[in-house]
């Protein structure tokens, strides 16, 4: 029996991959995952990603790399359900908000805490930087949520009724900031704790956290089985190389 005819490779831990995940479940999509880790990828994967970054969308001869140009395949290919608002300017919008998850939010929560706390020591076998990873709990990352703040509903999601490719770009890091220490604080920035409470709690992000939260406990060896057991079809072929790599772009 012949599996999805799409596979995507990342790990679900990544907050890009469970992104394209939630837009897929949106979708109903079903793709076979490769859940490497980026830093471990084999000599194909460089080919492949050029800068060693997940995820990668492999449809027969198309490979695409960067959560944003997949989101947008995925939106052009099936167009429905969309993840995007229907007005020009909310379209734009939520463009926006995606890129500033993708750069910004990502650089604190991602980068300077989840990369400096967890995947440094572990993975790398690299030390962490403790003055970078003060700046961002006690300055970046309470400027990030005042900026988002400002921009979240008081009900629902960041375009409507539904969550979509904006609440899917942005809410997926958290879950990576939570478990290395930093909370929103709902007393401080209550518009922001309400909307990431219903993205985690209402949307496929709630299962694919539980996923990420699985990996997270397992060894390497053993994290494709918890794909299995969440119900997810695991890729035939494999690009971990079996050893850790920095990307050309991967920070200090
Ligand atoms: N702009 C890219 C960023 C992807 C990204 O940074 N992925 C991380 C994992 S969360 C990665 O693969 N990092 C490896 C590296 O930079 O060496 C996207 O949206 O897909």
């Amino acid at each position: 029996m012949s599996g999805p005819p799409v596979t995507l490779i990342g790990n679900p831990v990544s907050p890009y991959v469970r992104k394209i995940l939630a837009i897929c479940a949106v979708k109903g999509i079903e793709v076979a995952i490769d859940p490497i880790t980026p830093f471990r990828g084999d000599e194909t994967f460089s080919k492949i990603s050029p800068l060693r970054r997940i995820p990668v969308w492999i449809e027969g001869d198309l490979t695409l790399c960067d959560s944003s140009i997949i989101a947008q395949y995925i939106e052009d290919t099936q167009p429905t359900p969309s993840v995007l608002p229907t007005d020009p300017g909310d379209r734009a919008r939520a463009r926006w908000i995606e890129e500033y998850a993708d750069t910004r939010l990502f650089d604190v929560l991602g980068w300077k805490l989840f990369f400096q706390v967890a995947i440094k020591p572990r993975i790398l076998k690299e030390e962490t930087d403790p003055a970078l990873v003060e700046k961002a709990r006690t300055v970046e990352i309470p400027e990030t949520f005042d900026y988002l703040e400002t921009v979240m509903p008081e009900t629902g999601f960041l375009f409507g009724d539904a969550a979509g490719l904006a609440d899917y770009s942005l809410a997926p890091a958290f879950l990576n900031a939570r478990v290395v220490g930093v909370e929103v604080d709902a007393a401080r920035w209550p518009k922001l704790a309400g909307w990431l409470g219903r993205v985690e709690s209402e949307t496929p992000l709630k299962k694919l956290n539980d996923v990420a939260m699985a990996f997270m406990t397992t060894r390497l060896a053993d994290q494709p089985g918890v794909l299995a057991e969440h119900g997810y079809v695991l890729a035939e072929r494999s690009h971990d190389g079996g050893r850790a790599m920095r990307g050309p772009m991967s920070p200090v």
